[in-house]
Parts: C-alpha cells; sequence; structure tokens
C-alpha cells in the first residue's frame, strides 16, 4: 500500500478473492501472480472523512462500498436489484400474466423497439433502463443480424423462475415514470390454475399496479383450441382471486394479443371475443377490479398489417395508472401535544 492512498489488490481471473480476502487462487504471492495488479483507488490526501480501520482488508471494503456504487448487471433485474428502483420513485410494476406463447415477451420487445425507431412514441421519451442487455436479449431473435428468415421470440425459460424485471424509465415534459415489467414464463399461471400453493408463490402480484393478462387471440379463432383457451384464462384469474394475491387494487388489462391473425381473417367471427371479454369482467367486477379490454399487435405476421396497433393506449394506462394513486395521500392530525410527550422525560 502507497502511503498517501489506499491500494487493492485486482485480479482479473474468474473466481479469485485475493481482493477480499489476501489468498491468490492459485496459491502465489501477489508479485509472481500473472493475473494480478495493484491499483490505487483512493487518494487519502483529498479524502477528509475515511473509516476507522481495524485491519487492511476491511479498511479497503468500507473505502469502495463508499466510493463506489453498487454496479448493475444490465440484464433482467432480480427483486433486491428493483428496490433501488421502487424506492426512488412511484415505480408502476406491471405483471405480465398469460399462458406460454401468448406474446408476453414479444410485447416488451415491441415496447423497446417503438423506441428505438422512433424519437418519441406515444408522446413520451425512452430516458433509461437499468436493464438494456436483457431488453436487447429478448429482442434477438428480431434483428438481422440473428440471421432469422422472420422475426421471432426465444421462450422465456421457466428455469430463470419468477424473480425476473425489465425496467424503463420513460419520460414525457412533466415527469419520469419507472416501469417494472415482470418477464416470466407463462408456465407459472398454468401451474397456478390447479395448484393453490402455486398460485401463492406468485406473491409478487400483491404489489402490482397492474395485472395485464395476455389471450392468444389466433387460439380463440380455432375451434379445437377456443374452449380450452377459455378455460385456462377463466381458471388463471379466479386461482389468483382464490388465493388472495389478486385484489381490487391492482388495475387488469384483458390483452387479446397477436390482433393481425383476427385482422387477415375475413371469416373471423369477432362475437367469440365479445364472450371471452364478458366472462372475465364478470368474475373481476363481482371483487370490484377495474378491467380494461385491448387489442393489441405486437409483431404483425402480415405486411399489409402494422406492428405495434393498440400498444400506445396500454403504455398510457401502465403509466397513468397506479395503486398508489387512487388514494390521494391526506396529512392527518392526530392531535398530539408534541410538548407533553412522555419520551422527553429521557435524556436518550
Ligand atoms: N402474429 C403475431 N405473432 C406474435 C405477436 N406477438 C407475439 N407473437 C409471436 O408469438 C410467439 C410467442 O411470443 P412470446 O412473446 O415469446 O410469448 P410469451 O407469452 O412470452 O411465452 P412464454 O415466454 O413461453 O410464456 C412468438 O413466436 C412471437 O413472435 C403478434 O402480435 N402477432
Ligand atoms: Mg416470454
Amino acid at each position: 500500500m502507497s502511503n498517501t492512498g489506499v491500494s487493492k489488490i485486482i485480479c482479473i481471473q474468474e473466481g479469485c478473492n485475493i481482493s477480499v480476502d489476501g489468498k491468490c487462487l492459485e496459491g502465489l504471492d501477489k508479485d509472481n501472480c500473472p493475473h494480478c495488479s495493484i491499483e490505487d483507488i483512493l487518494d487519502l490526501n483529498t479524502e477528509s472523512i475515511l473509516p476507522s480501520p481495524t485491519d487492511e482488508v476491511s479498511q479497503t471494503r468500507n473505502v469502495v462500498e463508499n466510493k463506489y456504487r453498487k454496479l448493475y448487471s444490465a440484464t433482467a433485474l432480480k427483486e433486491e436489484e428493483t428496490i433501488s428502483i421502487t424506492s426512488r420513485s412511484l415505480a408502476r410494476v406491471i405483471v405480465l400474466a398469460g399462458v406460454p406463447f401468448s406474446g408476453k415477451t414479444t410485447t416488451i420487445a415491441s415496447l423497446y423497439d417503438s423506441f428505438l425507431r422512433n424519437y418519441s412514441y406515444a408522446g413520451y421519451l425512452f430516458k433509461s433502463s437499468k436493464s438494456l442487455i436483457g431488453l436487447e436479449e429478448i429482442s434477438f431473435l428480431s434483428r438481422s443480424y440473428s440471421e432469422r428468415n422472420k422475426a421471432d421470440t426465444q421462450r422465456t425459460p421457466y428455469a430463470i423462475g419468477k424473480d425476473n424485471y425489465i425496467h424503463f424509465e420513460i419520460a414525457d415534459p412533466n415527469r419520469c415514470t419507472d416501469l417494472l415489467f415482470t418477464d416470466i414464463s407463462g408456465e407459472h399461471f398454468e401451474n397456478a390454475i390447479n395448484n393453490k400453493q402455486d398460485a401463492e408463490k406468485l406473491y409478487f402480484l400483491r404489489r402490482a399496479d397492474h395485472f395485464t393478462l395476455f389471450i392468444d387471440s389466433s387460439k380463440l379463432l380455432n375451434n379445437h383450441h377456443r374452449a380450452f383457451t377459455r378455460k385456462q384464462n377463466r381458471g388463471i384469474l379466479k386461482a389468483l382471486l382464490e388465493a388472495n394475491i389478486l385484489s381490487s387494487e391492482t388495475f387488469v388489462e384483458i390483452v387479446f394479443s397477436k390482433w393481425d391473425i383476427v385482422l387477415d381473417n375475413k371469416e373471423s367471427n369477432n362475437e367469440v371475443f365479445i364472450v371471452v371479454e364478458n366472462e372475465l369482467k364478470d368474475i373481476l367486477i363481482s371483487r370490484k377490479i377495474q378491467t380494461t379490454i385491448h387489442k393489441i399487435i405486437s409483431r404483425s405476421d402480415f405486411e399489409n398489417i402494422d406492428s405495434g396497433e393498440g400498444l400506445d393506449v396500454l403504455l398510457n394506462q401502465w403509466i397513468n395508472k397506479s395503486r398508489y394513486l387512487r388514494h390521494p395521500m391526506t396529512s392527518i392530525n392526530r392531535g398530539y401535544n408534541l410538548k407533553n410527550r412522555e419520551y422527553l422525560n429521557f435524556k436518550y
């Protein structure tokens, strides 16, 4: 260590903790190790307040923690990584729900794409994201360098679990809004239908501002899939309501996804959508849950039908509705006479 500053041993070898515990992974002396270097991380002459050092390692640790901010991996965020976002603003937590293949992940990718292609989208600017690499990952199969003939989205693996958030910070002339989307496999929702314990595992729904249920429109057009698709989506709502994790504080959006397939099918009978809309609304209204209906095209399969339809309305709904904006905060006069508080009799 130099006399005027704090230095740290840096090792570029994966798994080596020499910077923390002083032990080289290969048992070498730091001066002989080809992977190690010593870097100055703080000039004591310019730093007035320092933690009292107990030993070299803890001193270095404290200094590092004080001087550097925690860095994000920039892939999809884990729940603990979202805390800095939810504590800095009234972030909107948006749970994208629906069985596998219903279009959840493609909708996030399409929203990101809309901001990349245009200076602004739906009156908003894209300000930042703490999960930019995650956004690029879910967009990969839609890019030309993936060398696909047709844009696609990779299935969200079941194995990534339920702790997977994509972040957008969106700005309009008056404010910035943080949006946190869950990007989880539809299998979690399928499992919840038949198993109350699996439904209860979707605990993060209790904090959700929005529960956006994706229903694949092409399945409702198909005689073989229609009845089962209806049953599945009724089942998801009932299971989450019975497990008491979907409450009246949360806004529910019923989304008929892949609407391009309906538009392209000249013989399609749209009555089925009204029937589904009404049966799901009935379930939700009985629990006083506010519901809106949306028809969206996240990625059109047809040249004469544009992608992005309905996403602007959905984005506005996500931004402008929050469970915490339902009840305007009021200051309550509790009638305390502060001078008479009992704790004032104590020195500490
Ligand atoms: N025609 C059409 N296809 C779409 C649309 N949105 C998504 N798709 C396609 O539907 C398929 C499934 O989309 P995903 O976004 O992966 O579905 P998901 O709900 O995230 O699925 P899981 O991750 O398995 O739960 C992909 O092949 C998409 O390209 C749309 O608006 N129109
Ligand atoms: Mg997905």
